[in-house]
């Protein structure tokens, strides 16, 4: 019985282990979540559907849809017990290679130099790249290898929980598995979630994916050391997100010349210092 979430998955004392076992468990979670409305753990899911005609005349059927349920109730036992150990949670989520892990060994160097202590639960499809990139002293690390899923759940969350000592953790990161549009549908229990886009994607991409930036706290525009030589329309990309998320924070930085990484570093700290004034 997993001591976190409850379920009967027997623990394993091997990464590798557990993550054959997550990538079986999880797929068919996963499978459950896409496929079908009358599944008994989705059964509160809401498949919304929204047809009218574009600017062009063209047909457009807009899907929504909001998976509640089992992963929220999961995601609420994970707030819990961040919430009962003090512990900041960000969840940084973006397409592939917008920045999230050069971010990440960036940061937990400054932050574990500034005397916080760090984790970090990044999650991927396959290999354990970003793990090893990511190993260094003050920093606990574990790698969540997703199989065929294409998003973190608070599921896999709290078997990584598992894995690493809590009580010896002020912030903790999730990189999200590369992907702009499942993650958004998944809370995974955090205090915030952040959502990535770098200069090389191109101005329209909150406009394209706008549910991941909508729920955003915090949005970064990475490598920023490359916009002029892109002719980036900085202007334009920060209007887009906020077009679609008004409320959220929109820092400027590049994890290769550290250029806007003293402003993320702060945000980063205030919300590590509101956890705590909140903790039980
Ligand atoms: N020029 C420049 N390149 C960067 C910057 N940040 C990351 N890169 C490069 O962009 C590529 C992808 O960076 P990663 O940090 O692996 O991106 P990621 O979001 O973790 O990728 P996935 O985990 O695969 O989704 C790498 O070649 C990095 O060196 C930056 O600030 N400036
Ligand atoms: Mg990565
Ligand atoms: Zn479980
Ligand atoms: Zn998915």
């Amino acid at each position: 019985m997993c001591g976190y979430c409850g379920c009967t998955t027997e623990s394993s004392s091997t990464q590798r282990d557990d993550n054959a076992r997550n990538e079986a468990h999880h797929s068919r979670s996963h499978t459950k979540a896409h496929s079908t409305r009358t599944d008994s753990e989705y059964d509160r899911s809401e498949i919304a559907v929204h047809e009218h005609h574009g600017h062009g005349g063209e047909q457009v059927l807009e899907l929504s849809r909001h998976v509640l349920g089992e992963n929220t109730r999961l995601a609420e036992r994970v707030r819990g017990i961040l919430l009962a150990k003090g512990v900041c949670a960000l969840n940084l989520v973006s397409s592939p290679g917008s920045g999230k892990t050069a971010l990440l060994e960036r940061s937990a160097r400054a932050l574990v130099e500034s005397g916080l202590r760090v984790g970090i639960l990044v999650g991927d499809l396959a290999t354990d790249n970003d793990a090893k990139r990511l190993q260094q002293d003050g920093v606990q690390v574990v790698q969540i290898t997703t199989g065929t899923v294409c998003h973190l759940d608070a599921h896999m969350i709290l078997h990584a929980f598992e894995h690493i000592d809590l009580n010896a953790v002020d912030v903790l990161f999730f990189e999200n598995v590369g992907n702009l549009v499942c993650p958004a549908s998944f809370d995974l229990g955090e205090d915030w979630r952040v959502v990535l886009t770098s200069v090389t994607e191109g101005e329209d991409k909150p406009h394209k994916y706008p549910t991941i930036f909508e729920g955003a706290h915090l949005a970064l525009i990475t490598k920023t050391d490359i916009a002029d030589v892109l002719e980036v329309d900085m202007p334009k990309l920060r209007g887009a997100i906020t077009d679609v998320a008004p409320g959220a924070e929109i820092l400027e930085l590049s994890s290769r010349d550290g250029s806007g990484m003293s402003d993320w570093f702060e945000r980063v700290r205030k919300a590590v210092e509101a956890k705590r004034a909140v903790a039980i």
